[in-house]
């Protein structure tokens, strides 16, 4: 019963807050950005259950230390026991905590190896980390592009700030997508909230992250391995359209991006960016 109406209030919260907090982090958000996957949606659900487990402990310790302190002081307990052991409560709070702990790795692995394993996957998406931009290319299409951070001073929206790109990433709605991930240069990270996905991406290694988006909209993250000077200015969009629509889109990327010998990429450098930044900031 206890366990049910904390569940509820919890959803109450997140009911609350996902109007506030689709796609994208707003100012002063306190929950999670709203679950998009099934990834996510499960992390959430582990996360109430620690948050439960934890909140406990914490009370039952708290209350337990605090009655010690009164029952047991120097005033009230002029003479204190002069106990030193007590086997089978030595016993009970090993065990109790062993239990706990227990108790909690049954949902934690499941959840790891559900996060781990890519189903078949309908589309392949490679993603390459780079000092300090990201590189998407559809294999199986034969196109390939970068995606460049939007300069503060062009953002369509102030709430992108250092979220907007020239080129998002698109994928189809309700399709199970396969990432394919490394990089170039150093250690990035490919992180996209919404989704639960956390990545490294590894020069020299190619690491393999699933996501199945159940609602269209633009999602957004940010690259979570400090990587260098501008780190924060490669930001991941991820724009999650209809079928038919990712069709049309496939169709226009190809012309627009067909893997050209053609002129070195139009892209502006990290350098470029911060540029623009500073001096936008002195305007
Ligand atoms: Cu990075």
């Amino acid at each position: 019963m206890y366990k049910r109406l904390i569940s509820f209030i919890f959803m109450a919260f997140w009911a609350g807050l996902s109007p506030l907090c689709a796609d994208k982090p707003v100012p002063w958000q306190m929950g999670f950005q709203e679950p998009v996957t099934p990834i996510m949606e499960r992390i959430i659900g582990l996360h109430d259950i620690l948050m439960i487990t934890i909140t406990s402990i914490g009370v039952i310790v708290f209350v337990l230390l605090g009655y010690a302190v009164y029952k047991f002081s120097a005033k009230r307990n002029p003479n204190p026991s002069k106990t030193s052991h007590n086997t089978l409560l030595e016993v009970v709070w090993t065990t109790i905590p062993v239990l706990i702990l227990l108790g909690i790795s049954f949902p934690t692995f499941k959840l790891i190896y559900y996060m781990d394993k890519v189903e078949d996957a309908e589309l392949t998406v490679k993603v390459v980390g780079r000092q300090w931009y990201w590189h998407y290319s559809y294999p199986d299409q034969e196109f390939e592009f970068d995606s460049i951070m939007v300069p503060e001073n062009e953002v369509s929206d102030p709430g992108l700030r250092l979220l907007e790109v020239d080129n998002p990433v698109v994928i189809p709605v309700n399709t199970t997508v396969r990432f394919l991930l490394t990089a170039d240069d150093v250690i990035h990270s490919f992180a996209v909230p919404a989704f639960g996905i956390k990545q490294d991406t590894v020069p020299g290694r190619v690491a393999e992250i699933w996501t199945r988006v159940t609602k269209e909209g633009t999602y957004y993250g940010q690259c979570s391995e400090l990587c260098g000077s501008e780190h924060a200015y490669m930001p991941i969009a991820v724009k999650v359209v209809s079928k038919e629509e990712y069709q049309k889109w496939l169709e226009s990327a190809k012309q627009q991006f067909a893997m050209e010998d053609a002129a070195p990429s139009h892209h502006r450098t990290g350098n470029e960016i911060v540029l623009a930044q500073n001096n936008n900031a002195r305007k």
